[in-house]
């Protein structure tokens, strides 16, 4: 496979080109893909170097497969380019999310929607996709109503600047900010921009990615999406309210049993699942399972994962991966 990764450069970038190299993924020719700023700089991948390439160059030379995570404006100008010249597009922006003609695709979910024809496809949020994760196998057995969920997300989710603004915080550094206010020893309910409705966009994410990756108009999600001083990954606590009722020991087999999840849960060893753990996996870990009292047949869990790696990375490379091996690139 001819591969290019477009914004090789970034955080979600590093982690790609980590991922690509950790699951031995077949690439014959690599194109390493950036701003015009990084044109002619070096990236190595599996101790060679290579030279980063722009935009027009990397069309030129027609890859089957590209991997964006460049931002929502590169993605919307440049994915149809490619898509043009034969290349399949998996894309990491929110860019084509919702478009009606995209598939958005979890591949432990919903990978068999995808076709040959497919020639742009989304990567879903980071918070998404560790949410959709673990109520995929408990929607199917017991059917979701409502899903109420806050999340405490890492500054990496922001990118590198905002882990600069962190480090320079813990350090009493003066230096640029990524934030409108201090992020250490704080929590900003502002992921993402603010909209017209009074919801940030991630909150808006969160509410609809999930009834397009389940494919059903249903059921509704209810979003506070959170900054907090971390980095190694994106916790939720989350509260589900189901049609049918459940049996505790049930939903953590069923969750157990989900290629994928890992279920991290024992009050008693004070075992539950948390960002330094999550770091640097690829698993979605889920803890703190219990019954909500308050109400009938609803859920409260805890959910963490790494939102560099399965929120984006890993999960963009598994859906390579898909079309590889069904032939369909
Ligand atoms: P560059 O390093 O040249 O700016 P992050 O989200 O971590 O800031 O990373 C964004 C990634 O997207 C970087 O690799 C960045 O490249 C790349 N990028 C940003 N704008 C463009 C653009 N207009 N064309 C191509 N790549 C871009
Ligand atoms: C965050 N979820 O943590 C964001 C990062 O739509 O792909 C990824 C933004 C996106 O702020």
């Amino acid at each position: 496979m001819k591969v290019a990764v477009v914004g090789a450069t970034g955080m979600v970038g590093e982690v790609m080109l980590k991922v690509l190299t950790e699951r031995n993924f077949h690439i014959s020719e690599l194109l390493l893909v950036a701003s015009e700023r990084s044109v002619g700089k070096k990236l190595s991948y599996k101790d060679k170097e290579h030279t980063i390439i722009g935009l027009e160059t990397a069309v030129a030379a027609r890859p089957d497969i590209a991997i964006f995570s460049a931002g929502g404006d590169t993605s919307l100008e440049w994915a149809p380019k490619f898509a043009e010249v034969g290349t399949t597009v998996v894309d990491n922006s929110s860019a084509w999310r919702m478009d009606a003609t995209k598939k958005l695709v979890v591949p432990e979910i919903n990978a068999s929607e995808l076709t040959a024809t497919d020639k742009i496809i989304a990567n879903p949020n980071c918070s998404t996709i560790q949410l959709v994760m673990a109520l995929n196998p408990l929607h199917k057995k017991y059917k979701m109503k409502r899903v109420v969920i806050s999340t405490y997300q890492s500054v990496s989710g922001t990118g590198v600047k905002a882990v600069k603004q962190l480090e320079n915080e813990m350090a009493g550094v003066q230096g640029e900010m990524a934030y409108p206010y201090p992020i250490n020893r704080n929590a900003l309910p502002h992921c993402d921009v603010f909209l017209e409705n009074g919801y940030t966009k991630e909150e808006m994410k969160l509410a609809r990615e999930p009834q397009k990756i389940l494919d059903d108009r249903t059921f509704s999600v209810s979003a506070t999406a959170v900054r907090i001083p971390t980095a190694g990954g994106h916790s939720e606590s989350v509260n589900v309210e189901f049609h049918n009722d459940f049996d505790l020991a049930e939903v953590r087999q069923l969750l157990s049993d989900t290629p994928g999840v890992t279920v991290q849960d024992n009050p008693d060893t004070n075992t539950y699942p948390m960002p330094i753990y999550a770091h640097d996996k690829d698993d979605v870990f889920v803890g703190r399972i219990r019954r909500d009292e308050t109400q009938r047949n609803t859920l409260n869990m805890w959910i963490v994962s790494d939102n560099l790696r399965k929120g984006a990375a890993t999960n963009a490379v598994q859906i390579a991966e898909y079309l590889v091996e069904n032939k369909l690139v």
